[in-house]
């Protein structure tokens, strides 16, 4: 496919919305946080605006968001759903079919109308109209310019900024970037956090309420992530691995291995992180289509592997972006993703070399 860039300026995403009555949006399969604030956020201010909107979550949603006010403003996708004739049809924060999949063919009927409003450094929804922002750390971000530019197209004085709005935006940037601590977070992201503060948000009851969720099953999934790592290379490789027979006698949920990938990270010598996930038997259904920070696909059936990949930044840092397209998978380079279809041993044997010479290739 060709580049995956902007054809478009901000100020022509304005016009083609403002030109339109009707609006669709949607975003990722299984929304995260960014997806999730991005949709609820746009969805919220197009109506008040005046536009006839309507907007879909490929669920599952995860219920730290569903939980959050504004969810009920979107409808829950499902394949007999009819998308209609939108004048405008948004997606947020992708553009790539493999995280759409569930709504491929409804999007494919619709495609000469919709338009891709995406932080992420690849895709290839063909659709006409595409706005890429690869340096905000969330599409919240874009969202947010997007608000302040039609804010000033419509009157200028409408408070667009409501109290969900603020907080879907701040949930959007703050689980992007890991709560403002990966790299992608940028002096903008911070600037928008204060304003949000400023508006209102209390960032600490909003942490409290979308993170310190929990079950004690998730700590005893995490005891046998910490169990199963291994050092290499030097201890500049952290392998983690989490079998089936895992989730099983834990009761933990595949969903509840988020963030173990960063765990590794603590130790001063890792460069990068590998997390092997074996899919749990008894998880099938749920797996139907799932997305991540890592911006692939990891939708996954029975018998899949799942792979994380993390990478330091510094002076040597490994794009694992390329080390997870040798597996079939992609993302960006501080955070990729691969599912195999492989036996376990030979997946763990080859991911293991992988970034052990990824890392190696790295001191040259
Ligand atoms: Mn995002």
């Amino acid at each position: 496919m060709d580049e995956y860039r902007s054809n478009i300026e901000l100020a022509g995403v304005v016009e083609k919305i403002l030109e339109a009555n009707s609006v669709g949006i949607t975003t990722h399969a299984k929304p995260d946080g960014d997806a999730f604030g991005s949709v609820v956020a746009l969805a919220t201010v197009l109506r008040a605006i005046g536009k006839d909107v309507t907007s879909w979550f490929m669920p599952p949603v995860p219920t730290n968001l569903s939980d959050l006010e504004g969810h009920g403003l979107v409808k829950p996708y499902n394949p007999s759903v009819q998308l209609g004739q939108p004048d405008l049809f948004i997606v947020a924060d992708t553009g790539a079919w493999s995280q759409i999949s569930p709504m491929k063919k409804a999007i494919s009927d619709i495609l000469d109308r919709t338009m891709v409003i995406d932080h992420h450094i690849a895709g290839d929804l063909p659709a006409p109209w595409r706005y890429i922002d690869s340096k905000a750390a969330a599409c919240c971000e874009i969202i947010a310019q997007l608000i302040d530019k039609l804010s000033d197209a419509v009157d200028g004085n409408g408070d667009y900024f409501t109290p969900v709005v603020c907080e879907v935006l701040f949930v959007g940037i703050a689980s992007d970037t890991g709560w403002f601590r990966f790299s992608n977070t940028r002096p903008e992201t911070h600037e928008l956090a204060a304003r949000l503060i400023r508006l209102g948000v209390d960032h600490a009851d909003v942490y409290r309420r979308v993170e310190q969720r929990a079950r004690p099953e998730k700590l005893a999934l995490q005891t046998r992530a910490l169990d199963s790592l291994k050092l290499v290379a030097d201890s500049r490789v952290a392998v983690i691995v989490l079998t089936a027979k895992d989730f099983d006698q834990t009761g933990a949920m595949l969903e509840e291995t988020e963030r173990f990938v960063d765990m590794p990270q603590s130790v001063a010598t890792v460069q990068v992180v590998v997390l092997i996930t074996e899919t749990p038997v008894h998880h099938k259904h749920a797996q139907l289509a799932e997305t991540s920070v890592e911006g692939h696909d990891s939708s996954s059936g029975g018998g899949t592997i799942r792979v994380s990949f993390r990478s330091k930044p510094g002076p040597r840092a490994v794009n694992v972006a390329e080390l997870a397209q040798q597996f079939g998978g992609g993302g960006h380079a501080r955070a990729a993703g691969a599912k195999i279809r492989r036996p376990l041993d030979e997946v763990i044997n080859n991911i293991t070399k992988a970034a052990v010479a990824a890392v190696i290739a790295n001191d040259a």
